[in-house]
């Protein structure tokens, strides 16, 4: 099961609206016969490709799978029948999945057809990496990551005239690496008007993961000579307000949506979040400024914190510090990173 969770990584950022899962088949003799996960766009299901590996020896075999094989008609067949035609004796599972079309069924048809079912096979793990889905399915938003980069006395916005960048070059990579693992990105107008940023994942062989790019603009001051809004019909990109017009950014290809007004008259970020989750989005990212890092904290919006920390000071000259970032007594510390000179500091909102 742990070797199937790994497998789900490579589908995170890049599946949505589905679920990433893996699946690893397992012979009565324990070795490995086939491994799959799911597959851009969300299909083929990662027990079809695993099953496809396998071929006649899947007879008598086990199904290691991250999430309950599903049991509806969509736009595959199910992969509990899959599971039950290639003759697989034995399902392990860490996870039921939420999906009314799916929840139980799954596994209800397994057994119907004498299948040995297994379940609840690190759960928490399982429920964790698909965190997005889950609350896509349940709470009717997306998985907010809040990206920040910041210098070690807080400030995110350098002084006028200095380089805009805080960390190194170390850290911006791995910037973008979480930028393919997400569905989305966004990004307050404020920070398009001062760095005119593509918001696109440029690792090498992983240009093809760039995530939807959003951005907050409550006055549609979005410059059409933007690198965003010229690259609009290249990488899907949506612009959330509360003003009319926007005309001439949706010539460029971008999307202009009018949402309710939440706090200051700002695009209210729950209607912002229940739109992208309508539109199968399973994973945001949330890359600033400092004003929309905020008010996600203030409106207890944020999942994860991924904090960069640069060892330099910028003074008082420097600005953007974030309200609510110094305590982080609701987040949980998951991971710290050294990324050349700078720390990387990952947290979980606690259960
Ligand atoms: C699995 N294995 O790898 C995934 C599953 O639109 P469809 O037909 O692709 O179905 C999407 C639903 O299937 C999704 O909401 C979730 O319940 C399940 N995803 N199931 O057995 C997989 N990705
Ligand atoms: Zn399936």
């Amino acid at each position: 099961m742990r070797h199937a969770l790994t497998l789900t990584e490579r589908a995170l950022g890049r599946v949505a609206p589905n679920p990433a899962v893996g699946c690893v088949i397992v012979s009565p003799d324990d070795r490995v016969l086939g491994r799959g996960w799911t597959q851009p766009g969300g299909r083929p299901h990662a027990e079809t490709v695993a099953l496809a590996q396998v071929g006649q020896a899947a007879r008598g075999s086990t199904a290691y799978v991250t999430l309950e094989p599903c049991a509806h008609h969509g736009h595959t067949p199910p992969c509990a029948e899959a599971l039950v035609a290639a003759g697989v004796a034995r399902v392990v599972a860490a996870v039921e999945d939420p999906d009314p079309r799916v929840k139980g069924k799954g596994f209800a048809l397994l057994r119907g057809a004498g299948i040995d079912i297994t379940t609840g096979v690190l759960e928490k793990d399982a429920a964790e990496l698909n965190a997005g889905f889950f609350l896509r399915i349940k709470e009717d938003r997306p998985l907010v990551a809040l990206k920040i980069a910041q210098s070690r006395d807080g400030k995110t916005i350098p002084p006028p005239g200095a380089s805009r960048w805080i960390t190194g070059e170390e850290a911006r990579r791995f910037a973008h690496l979480l930028r393919a693992k997400h569905d989305a990105v966004l990004v307050g107008v404020g920070t398009v008007l001062a760095d005119d940023p593509m918001l696109d994942c440029r690792l090498p062989g992983l240009e093809d993961r760039s995530p939807i790019r959003v951005v907050l603009d409550t006055h549609l001051r979005l410059p059409t000579n933007s690198r965003l809004a010229q690259t609009a019909l290249r990488i899907s990109t949506i612009v959330f307000t509360t003003a009319e017009g926007g005309e001439d950014l949706e010539r460029l290809g971008t999307e202009v949506l009018r949402v309710m007004k939440g706090a200051q008259g700002r695009p209210d970020l729950r209607a912002v979040l229940g739109v992208l989750a309508q539109r199968g989005m399973t994973r945001l990212l949330v890359e600033g400024g400092p004003t929309v890092i905020s008010r996600f904290l203030e409106e207890s919006l944020a999942d994860c914190l991924e904090v960069f920390t640069a060892p330099t000071e910028l003074g008082d000259t420097a600005s953007g510090e974030i309200a609510g970032l110094s305590d982080r007594t609701r987040f949980l510390r998951t991971a710290t990173r050294k990324l050349g000179p700078d720390l990387l500091e990952s947290y979980r909102l606690r259960a």
